[in-house]
């Protein structure tokens, strides 16, 4: 047993100083960057973050739920005849060696039908379900609409 134990601790030295402050990971993926605007009512929420994916297979993020929305779904941003439309985007696939990034302006995680008005200073708690990686639990502290990173 004891011949376990500094490999054990060297994997989670390793883990610690090649990872951001903020990072959260779970098998091969990490989150970093996230955040939610505060938003104006609460019918709904946008929240971004980065999804990396160190490892050497594709991973799919299957499902995003929150304990405060009644629904949560990545949206994309489509042109739309001048102006720019919301669509659903259907357990989208990360591949090896790729990020999904969801920032203003782009693709989304859409928090839908709050219990609550999230203020800035709040977290928002999120749960990502990703195929190979499994549960991924990312906080989104919340900010004032317009106070980017
Ligand atoms: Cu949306």
């Amino acid at each position: 047993m004891r011949r376990l134990v500094l490999p054990v601790l060297l994997a989670l030295a390793g883990a610690c100083t090649a990872r951001e402050p903020g990072t959260i990971a779970a098998g091969d993926l990490e989150v970093h960057g996230a955040f939610a605007f505060a938003p104006p009512t609460a019918s709904e929420a946008a929240g971004y973050f980065t999804i990396v994916n160190r490892g050497r297979d594709p991973d799919t993020l299957l499902t995003a739920t929150s304990p405060i929305a009644g629904a949560a779904m990545l949206h994309g941003q489509v042109p739309d005849g001048g102006m720019v439309r919301m669509e659903h985007i259907s357990a989208p696939a990360i591949a090896a060696g790729d990020s999904l990034v969801l920032a203003p302006g782009g693709t989304h995680l859409m928090l839908m039908t709050l219990d609550r008005l999230p203020k800035a200073g709040d977290t928002i708690a999120v749960t990502l379900t990703f195929a190979r990686a499994g549960a991924l639990n990312v906080n989104l502290p919340v900010r004032a609409y317009g106070d980017a990173p």
